[in-house]
């Protein structure tokens, strides 16, 4: 059923080991890509020839490091097709990025009475933020709720988003329920009640197209380390009329225009909110790695991942005792897929995968509230990204039977 390794797999050398005996199969990418051999390098290269402080020096190397982290922002830009770069943020990552908007756009324009609303999908990182801006202004929190098959209810979408409602957030993909949710058509109900749309694409980013036009939202976070960037960095896009008009959360360094005793002015847009010495190393990798998948083409990377749910979700679905959380159509999901194999516990049959070489991740993945709506403790999670491998998907199917077995016979 497959070959062994497709040829993206040969770019990436940490897969290339044996964990436990057994050729690794890491499909814990939802938690975290691997870096190919292009990001690895560049970071090398960046410190063995242009490292740096940007925007400050006139010497050759930071004139040639300032120059590299503008471009990326260019290229992070065509990336999600933004109209500017300018409307560009680094951060550390989606979380980061979710937290500002709360704390900036939030606390500048959310007023007791308001809503807030977000799903019952959401990862904390786009939960918390809104549930402790509701707390702070006198907002008030809503959850829009799902189907059956975990894909959004958007009769609940309709009846939730009021003319009350100041901000909808919503992840683009989950991390739990391999569902895409459709953010357009969300978004223009928003605008049509007058609130704003934050998308939060730390799952959809590494794996498909993204057009934050086409989108239509007004803010989309997203995190470097899931698309095979270094981990510490990330991307907040946000409209300039909004950046604009947001204050800086961050002071000090970098992120001013003129310092007097008494008064500042800041940088404009993105620069004001990039206080500090940012992750210049990272931001190098992050170009690596969008110039890795745009060479690839991000609906390759999309095929590719979709072709090997499509054989493995079947074979899954075959396992007696085993229940799948999410669409059980192949062609409505993503590449992550959330399960729980009897009544073990999901960090047993993590661990028993483990033995098999089969990495993957078990928890309640940063979404309490998901699971208790599922109404499960925590489930387990396979997560595939573009060097895994029909095989690879066949050794976690073998690996789930070997574990039922084990757990019945106490034999493995
Ligand atoms: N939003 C979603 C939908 C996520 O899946 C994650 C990370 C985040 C936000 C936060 O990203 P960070 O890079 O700022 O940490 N999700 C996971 C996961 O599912 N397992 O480990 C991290």
């Amino acid at each position: 059923m497959g070959k062994k390794m497709n040829s993206y797999a040969e770019d990436f050398p940490i897969l290339k080991q044996k964990v436990n005996d057994e050729q690794l199969v890491y499909l814990d990418n939802a938690a975290t890509a691997q870096k190919p051999r292009a990001v690895i390098e560049a970071i090398t290269d960046y410190y063995y020839h242009d490292n740096a402080n940007v925007h400050r020096g006139v010497h050759t190397l930071a004139e040639r490091a300032t120059k590299d982290f503008e471009d990326v922002r260019s290229k992070v830009a065509h990336f999600i097709n933004a109209p500017s770069k300018d409307e560009v943020i680094y951060t550390k990552g989606t979380t980061e990025g979710l937290n500002w908007v709360a704390a900036s756009y939030g606390q500048t324009h959310v007023k007791a009475g308001d809503e807030i609303v977000i799903s019952y999908m959401e990862h904390h990182s786009n939960l918390v933020p809104w549930q402790q801006l509701a707390h702070r202004t006198g907002a008030k929190l809503k959850y829009i709720s799902l189907q059956p098959d975990g894909q959004l209810d958007m009769s609940s979408v309709r009846q939730e988003i009021t003319d009350k409602t100041a901000i909808v957030a919503l992840a683009h993909a989950s991390n739990v329920l391999g569902v895409v949710n459709p953010l357009a058509e969300i978004s223009r109900i928003a605008h049509e009640h007058g609130a704003i749309m934050v998308a939060d694409g730390a799952q959809s980013t590494p794996h498909m197209k993204i057009d934050v036009q086409e989108l239509g939202v007004d803010f989309f976070a997203f995190s470097g380390h899931k698309l095979m960037a270094p981990t510490g960095i990330g991307i907040l896009w946000g409209k300039s009329e909004l950046l604009d008009e947001m204050p800086p959360l961050e002071f000090g360094g970098e992120m001013i225009d003129w310092v007097q005793l008494q008064e500042t002015t800041f940088k404009k847009a993105p620069w004001k909110f990039e206080g500090g010495t940012q992750n210049i190393a990272g931001v190098v990798g992050l170009g690596a790695a969008i110039d890795y998948l745009e060479k690839i083409g991000m609906d390759n990377v999309q095929k590719q991942e979709r072709a090997v749910v499509q054989a493995v979700l079947p074979e899954l679905q075959q396992i007696e005792g085993l229940t799948i959380y999410g669409p059980q159509d192949a062609q409505k999901r993503t590449g992550v897929i959330s399960f729980n194999l009897d009544n073990l516990h999901p960090h047993d049959v993590a661990t028993a995968l483990d033995m098999e070489g089969v990495a993957i991740r078990a928890g309640h993945h940063c979404a309490q509230p998901l699971m208790e709506y599922l109404n499960v403790p925590a489930t387990a999670r396979a997560s595939f990204y573009l060097y895994n491998t029909i095989e690879d998907g066949q050794r976690l199917v073998e690996a789930i039977k070997a574990t039922k077995e084990f757990f019945k016979n106490g034999t493995i």
